[in-house]
């Protein structure tokens, strides 16, 4: 099949999983496209069955805010005419979706059929859709597309609760590729974090509010009156600065390491005891499924659709948002018994094999194979 892929090309767990799967088609044999205003950050070596289409447009004076939308849905229009793509499947609604409902209506009348599908993948529904601004036409854009699918069960339901959905919604998981994120010897590393043995903590996000850092900040500070640790930050975004603050406040900054923006995350996440994700709100929680899958059990919030990926007592704690008391107590209880904690990384792992990618390709390809023959018998 030649698949249209349109994503955000940053940092963020939609850009990742729409670029790892289209990795994966293309390793399938499929032709994929991939459509952003950037290549993809996990786009980096050359593929026979890729290719990558920038959206660019000359800036004019007039324009406060670029039109990134209409420049998208040109660059569909032209890409599905001219690389003969058979559907184009988008990943977060806003922009994305509307852009594609654009791009088909145009080709429509150029005789042309294009089956889009619309991968919805949290905030586009929880914070930013939800939110009046966007809210009609997120709803408009999710019912007129060809398919749509919600990477949690929470997700979709959440879709159906607040907006007027006409459309199915099926639930497709995200997955993750066990030969990238897996445990494997990096003691030397181990060493250079944890010179006497402590435990090793780990987050790993875009460090945006939602996120809140600071319960991980609060949790590590508690743990570590009771069991030597040290807490690797990884990532960047709006909250770094606050988390740095509140870490100097309470003098652990020797502890804790901020270590930025770090492509090979499955190496750090592979030297460390426990994973922490305290979100607010996260609808599926892909760090967490990252973690798991090399081994490191999760000390998370019970948000969104955490629970359909960890759980509780098996690999890993859930807790209250905002519970860092109980956070800490469940982390404090697996470091202080290493035989538990190995029991936990063995379910950790056992958990995200559910989640291969080789289990969850070949759901989306089904599904495109509907919406494909959908759309050409009219339905
Ligand atoms: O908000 C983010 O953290 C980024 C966002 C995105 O779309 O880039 O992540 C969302 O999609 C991920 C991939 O499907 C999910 O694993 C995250 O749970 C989800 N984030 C939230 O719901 C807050």
């Amino acid at each position: 099949m030649n698949i249209g892929i349109v994503c955000y090309p940053t940092y963020g767990g939609s850009g990742v999983v729409a670029t790892e799967l289209g990795k994966a088609l293309a390793n399938n044999g499929h032709k994929v496209h991939f459509i952003s205003y950037k290549q993809p950050f996990r786009l980096v070596h050359f593929h026979e069955n890729i290719t990558f289409h920038e959206v660019s447009f000359s800036n004019y004076p007039l324009f406060e805010f670029p039109p990134y939308e209409t420049a998208l849905a040109s660059k569909l229009v032209d890409t599905v005419k001219f690389s003969n793509l058979d559907l184009v499947h988008v990943h977060y609604a806003i922009p994305h979706a509307s852009a594609a409902f654009l791009a088909k209506s145009i080709l429509r009348q150029q005789g042309i059929t294009i089956p889009v599908v619309t991968t919805l993948h949290g905030t586009d529904i929880t914070l930013v859709g939800k939110d009046v601004t966007f809210a009609p036409v997120v709803s408009f854009s999710i019912n007129q597309s060809d398919g749509v699918t919600a990477v949690s069960d929470w997700l979709r339901d959440e879709t159906y609760q607040h907006f007027d959905i006409t459309n199915h919604i099926e639930t497709i998981p995200n997955f993750i590729d066990l030969n990238i994120f897996s445990k494997n010897d990096k003691s030397h590393f181990k060493k250079a974090i944890a010179p006497n043995g402590e435990s090793i903590l780990i987050h790993t996000s875009n460090f945006r509010k939602v996120k809140r850092i600071q319960d991980v900040i609060l949790s590590f500070d508690k743990i570590i009156r009771e069991v030597p640790a040290k807490l690797l930050l990884v990532g960047d975004g709006p909250e770094r600065k606050n988390a740095e603050k509140l870490c100097r406040e309470l003098g652990n900054c020797a502890d804790v390491r901020f270590l930025g923006k770090q492509d090979a995350v499955g190496e750090l996440l592979a030297v460390a005891d426990l994973f922490l994700l305290p979100s607010e709100s996260e609808s599926f929680g892909l760090a967490a499924l990252e973690a798991m899958a090399c081994q490191v059990p999760v000390i998370s919030s019970n948000a969104g659709g955490i629970p359909e990926i960890n759980i509780q007592g098996e690999t890993g704690f859930l807790s209250n948002i905002g519970d860092t008391e109980d956070m800490a107590n469940n982390a404090i209880r697996l470091l202080k018994n290493p035989d538990i904690l190995q029991e936990f990384r063995v379910n950790a792992l056992n958990q995200a094999k559910t989640f291969d990618i080789q289990k969850i390709l070949p759901r989306y390809e089904t599904f495109y194979e509907q919406v494909v023959e959908q759309a050409k018998a009219g339905v």
